[in-house]
């Protein structure tokens, strides 16, 4: 099939709203036939030959061929280009049953419309220039946003935060390059036009410093948008589903007095300073001779190699024993904290030969009183993001532009190097500096290929 993005042309339809029966499904067209397609299908209240932009209008969708009602609607019509797609777009509002829907779809692509593609709209609203390509990547990150900070970071990237950046640094690159290539046309005048040691420093500050930034935001950004994993481990006993309820304030997995108790992995989702975390409560690490448990103690084991921290937890109120070390051996290997538990009925001496015990820096806590669990928070923080709970960055670039940047970065470190030389190339230079503003240019989108466009669209919802 052609891909999407040759075949402006049609006018595309689909269900804009989730499958399933509720108040409102809609139905979003967009193209030239828009209006056309409405005018034959949708039959108002009351008569009228014109229908104003951005306006609602009641009345029924009617199957033309047999004159019988489908269904009561709103409708609204967006005259272009004051709409997502730039385009004519019409929303009809109908109930949300599946067969309704899917009727007057079917009646959409009869009088002319065709299946939009998966993030066939959005793709219209890049290529008719009303976004650009972070901007349109920044609508499926709205969707897919799970926490408060995810939902932040999307929209600042929508309202062009991270394209005004890129934009700023490639002003910066256009410059230097312009320069350079009148070094290219007139070598007589040589590089002295602008000292090297100029270019150097409007490099490195305009340029590489930005990017770095901007690299280092999309780590941490990676963090708020996607959560982190948090493993609690231990021996039997020692309180772990007591901690997963105390963090998410429900009794969410059972916790009794016999050790043994959780055999399998429960998993809940929590926010720890504004960080999406996937708590993972699992069965107490011991030798086991029950069938159930040990299956349960592999997959506890399974989890501490998938997860961004482990909270190793042990029971304060008992001296340390030898299994305590031997199993903290195998977690140390991996992002960990220290949480020594019940400190609300542990001793003194006990808490004492635990801080000896162990050569980390333990978070003392009891998670049947809730006492230390803010610190026990802030640590998990510090331990993934490298310092403690802070602002999220201001923009957030995904993978796909953290590859771009990386490239433009590369390209700008070597730029500088050759700066570096006695008689630099001109030539070398220009050629550097327009690999980093092509790469720059894919993040916006001002550089686009077929394929980098299917990729980005294609994750989409049919109907974004
Ligand atoms: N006093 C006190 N008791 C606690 C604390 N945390 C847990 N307990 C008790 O310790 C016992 C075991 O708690 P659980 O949360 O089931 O322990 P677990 O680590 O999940 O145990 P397994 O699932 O068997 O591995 C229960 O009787 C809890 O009430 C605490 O902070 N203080
Ligand atoms: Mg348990």
């Amino acid at each position: 099939m052609t891909p999407a993005h040759t075949r402006t042309e049609d006018t595309i339809a689909a269900i804009a709203t989730p499958p399933g029966p509720g108040a409102i499904g809609v139905i979003k067209i967009s193209g030239r036939e828009a209006e056309g397609i409405l005018r034959r299908l949708f039959r108002p209240a009351r008569p009228r030959e014109h229908f104003e932009s951005h306006r609602f209008y009641y009345g029924h969708i009617v199957d033309p061929d047999t004159g019988e009602p489908v269904d009561e609607v709103l409708v609204v019509l967006m005259r272009a280009p004051r709409s997502y797609t730039r385009e004519d777009v019409v929303e009809i509002h109908a109930h949300s049953g599946y067969r309704v829907l899917t009727r007057i779809l079917e009646l959409v692509f009869r009088a002319g419309a065709r299946p939009a593609e998966p993030g066939e709209f959005t793709l219209r609203a890049f290529l008719n220039g009303r976004l650009d390509l972070a901007q349109a990547e920044a609508v499926q990150e709205i969707i897919s946003a799970r926490s408060d900070t995810a939902l932040r970071l999307a929209l600042r990237q929508l309202s062009g935060g991270l394209s005004e950046r890129i934009r700023r640094i490639r002003e910066a690159l256009l410059h230097l390059l312009a320069l350079t290539e009148v070094a290219v046309d007139f070598p007589e005048e040589d590089l002295e036009i602008v000292p090297p040691e100029e270019t150097r420093e409007r490099l490195r500050k305009e340029v590489l410093t930005p990017l770095e930034e901007l690299i280092r935001a999309s780590g941490e950004g990676k963090l708020f948008r996607e959560g982190i994993a948090v493993v609690l481990a231990g021996r039997p006993n020692v309180g772990k589903s007591s901690l997963l309820n105390a963090l998410l304030r429900e009794e969410r997995a059972i916790v009794t007095p016999i050790p043994g108790t959780t055999r399998d992995v429960i998993e809940e989702t929590a926010q720890i300073a504004g960080l999406p975390v996937r708590l993972i409560d699992t069965a107490g690490l011991r030798e086991t001779g029950d069938e159930v448990e040990a299956i349960g103690v592999r997959k506890a084991r399974e989890k501490l190699e998938a997860a961004d921290v482990v909270v190793f937890l042990v029971d304060g109120s008992q001296a340390p024993r030898e299994e305590d070390l031997r199993l903290y051996q195998e977690v140390r290997k991996r992002p960990h904290v220290v949480a020594v538990n019940k400190i609300d009925i542990a001793s003194p001496d006990t808490l004492s030969a635990w801080r000896e015990a162990l050569p980390a820096n333990p978070v003392y806590i009891s998670a049947l009183k809730g006492t230390g669990l803010s610190e026990l928070s802030r640590r998990i923080f510090e331990t993934v993001i490298g310092h403690g709970p802070a602002e999220p960055p201001e923009v957030a670039p995904n993978l796909r532009q953290k590859a771009a940047l990386e490239r433009a970065a590369e390209a700008t470190r070597r730029a500088l190097a050759l700066l570096e030389e006695k008689e630099p190339l001109p030539e070398l230079l220009a050629v550097e500096l327009r690999e980093a503003l092509s790469a720059l240019g894919e993040i916006t989108g001002e550089v686009t290929t077929e394929d980098l466009l299917d990729r980005i669209f294609s994750t989409f919802c049919i109907g974004k």
